[in-house]
């Protein structure tokens, strides 16, 4: 389990408060005959006075078959979900989360995702479901669509989300005004890439993006990086942000949060996963705080060396994956911030600190 050390140069920052704000059995099923396993990696922002949260629901199907195993996906032409089902034999497990097929060596996930908007009116707890949900579409989506991040801009609100399919784990783009209904815009980071975040404002006459690609050669371990772009659609510009100097992410590390503009730069937190101790297990994730550079966001100002959120409470320790926290959305309340996070691929959890502890926490590069 990670340790968060005491570090002189830079306290670690205390949660003043922490709520489960969802758990699977809050949300009805979409799809006949699944159940919901997941409500997690939640994007926020501020909306209508209150908080609006874009959720990720996993669901996958009741039935089970002796000796086979269900592997759920979108079917684009029917419009719906459907099942395929393979002998145990046939295929290798991983991970609760997927299994591969032994004669394509392709990995295909054991639930199917959408987002669900859930509205808040004081940020601590839900207090209603809007009725439209975010379905996937299209053959890029066919495996689901995770993990949204939401970044206002101007009077729109844009939200990246993952993609999934057997062409890969790309990144897409919708928008919305009012969470009723939804513009899609397409692929804007093409596979292996997650872990988007838009910057709320553009920077010299451009949108500022974080991403992740995930190299499949070994040359290299997955690192942050930042792209700009004309018009939030076609990115370049990208340069390299971090990776292998946050020594406790051994294994990932990926954007988690919009940036907020704050006096000492754009702050937001990312994801570190550590690598797991046996195989079939997932590893620890745990979030730090980073500041980049409010007029060249390329510039790292500095980032906490020691995380500043690990999975502590029970429904973060304990779920369909435990040890993790996966922080995807910001909301600045005053002197404090409201962090919205997926725990352990599971349940949605909220929690406050004190916006000056997050940035103290943050050594300079
Ligand atoms: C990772 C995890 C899963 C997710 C897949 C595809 O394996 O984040 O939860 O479904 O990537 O994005």
């Amino acid at each position: 389990m990670f340790v968060v050390k005491e570090n002189t140069r830079s306290p670690t920052p205390r949660r003043i408060l922490t709520r489960c704000l969802l758990r699977p059995a809050d949300v009805q099923p979409q799809f006949e005959r699944f159940e919901v396993i997941g409500t997690f990696n939640p994007a926020a922002i501020e909306f209508d006075d209150g908080v609006v949260l874009l959720v990720r629901v996993a669901e996958r199907p009741t039935e089970t078959r002796e000796g086979y195993v269900a592997l759920p996906y979108w079917n684009c032409q029917l419009s719906g979900v459907a099942i395929d089902w393979r002998r145990n034999d046939e295929v290798e497990p991983i991970d609760p989360r997927m299994v591969r097929i032994k004669s394509s060596g392709q990995i295909r996930l054991t639930f199917v995702s959408w987002l669900l908007v859930a509205l808040s009116r004081d940020g601590l707890s839900i207090d209603s479901f809007g009725d439209e949900a975010f379905l996937p579409a299209g053959r890029h989506e066919t495996f689901g669509v995770e993990d949204a991040r939401l970044t206002r801009i101007d009077d729109r609100f844009y939200f990246t989300y993952v993609a999934v399919s057997e062409h890969g784990v790309a990144t897409s783009l919708a928008s919305t005004a009012d969470f009723k209904s939804f513009e899609r815009h397409g692929i804007i980071f093409c596979p292996e890439n997650k872990d988007v975040v838009l910057f709320p404002e553009k920077i010299d006459g451009q949108y500022v993006a974080l991403h992740r690609p995930s190299m499949q050669a070994p040359f290299s371990r997955p690192e942050i990086w930042i792209a700009r772009s004309p018009d939030l659609t076609h990115w370049g510009s990208h340069r390299r942000l971090l990776g292998a100097e946050v020594v406790w992410a051994t294994a990932k590390i990926g954007g988690g949060t919009p940036p907020i503009r704050t006096d000492r730069g754009w702050l937001t937190l990312f994801h570190g996963h550590s690598r797991p101790d046996a195989a079939g297990g997932v590893g620890e994730y745990a979030a730090a705080a980073l500041l980049l550079d409010l007029d060249q966001p390329e510039r790292v100002i500095g980032f906490s060396l020691q995380p500043v959120m690990v999975a502590e409470k029970e429904f973060e320790r304990s779920g369909f994956l435990p040890d993790i926290v996966f922080p995807t959305g910001l909301i600045r309340r005053g002197e404090h911030v409201l962090v919205y996070y997926g725990a352990a691929d599971t349940a949605t959890g909220v929690a406050r600190y004190s916006l000056s502890d997050l940035s103290e926490s943050v050594t300079p590069n």
